[in-house]
Order: C-alpha cells, then structure tokens, then sequence
C-alpha cells in the first residue's frame, strides 16, 4: 500500500475562489502536500490525464470542462491515502455525497464536481508523474 495520492481542484472550484478553503481542508484531515501547483491544462493534456474515459459519453464535456480554466494540483501523503481521499472527498456525484466532504460543500454537479482524487495507487503514482517531475516534489 502506498501513503500517496494526487488531487486536482478543478477549474469550477478554482474559480469560485475555493482553492484555499479546500487546501486547508486537505490539511487539517491530516494529508501533507509533497508537491504543488497551479496550471492550466490544454485540451490535449486534458484529453491525455482521461484517457481511461475515452469512451464514455461525457469524455468530450469532461475534457472542455477540465481545460477552461486554472486547476491546483498536488500530491499529497497520509497513511491508506488513496482510500482516505476518497473519503474526504465524497461521491462523485455531489447530490449524494456525505455531508462534510469536500464535493458536499464545493462541487455544483456530478460535471463540475470541484476535486479529483487518485482511484488506486497505481493510478496516483502515474497522475502525480504526469504533473510534477522528481525536482518539484519534496
Ligand atoms: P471520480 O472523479 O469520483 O473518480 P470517475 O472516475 O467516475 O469519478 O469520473 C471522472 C470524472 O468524470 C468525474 N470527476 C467527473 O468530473 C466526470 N464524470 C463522471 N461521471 C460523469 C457524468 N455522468 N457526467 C458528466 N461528467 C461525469
């Protein structure tokens, strides 16, 4: 089991000036944050981070969604935290997230849904590479 996970605050979070608030939520659930940035991914780099939903019908919105705007990403660590930002971040639909987590309180709809969190290690390991190189994490 990894102690990793990579997350991105979504443009629609970004946007409605939450990337503090969710940061300091991160923290204070005990996550520390090994690596940081704020970017913007081009539709190609979009299309390329959701490769694995090239075929379901919402790729094309998820692709223009997640490049309009500025995103925050980060590699965080915690013991178990893959399953543990999950956790914290609640269902992907936020309708139906726990209340508390971080979709319950920022994400306006299952599209805009404000955070990703990694689905399993392996998963994280090859997000957190495709954003930070070994210079920009500590
Ligand atoms: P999660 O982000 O909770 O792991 P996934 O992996 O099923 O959820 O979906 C990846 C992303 O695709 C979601 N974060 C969301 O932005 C988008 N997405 C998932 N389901 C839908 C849907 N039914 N309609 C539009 N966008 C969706």
């Amino acid at each position: 089991m990894s102690n990793r996970t990579f997350t991105m605050i979504k443009p629609d979070a970004f946007a409605a000036g939450h990337s503090g608030s969710i940061l300091k939520h991160i923290e204070a659930a005990g996550f520390k944050i090994i690596a940081l940035k704020l970017t913007r991914l081009s539709s190609d780099k979009a299309g390329e981070f959701y490769a694995v939903h090239k075929e379901r019908p919402f790729y094309g919105e998820l692709v223009s969604f997640m490049s309009s705007g500025p995103i925050v990403a980060a590699i965080l660590e915690k013991d178990n935290a893959v399953a543990d930002f999950r956790t914290l971040i609640g269902a992907t639909n936020p309708a139906q997230a726990a209340e508390g987590t971080i979709r319950k309180l920022y994400a306006k709809s299952v599209g805009e849904n404000a955070i990703h969190g990694s689905d399993s290690d392996e998963n994280a390991a090859i997000e957190g590479n495709f954003f930070f190189s070994a210079f920009e994490r500590i």
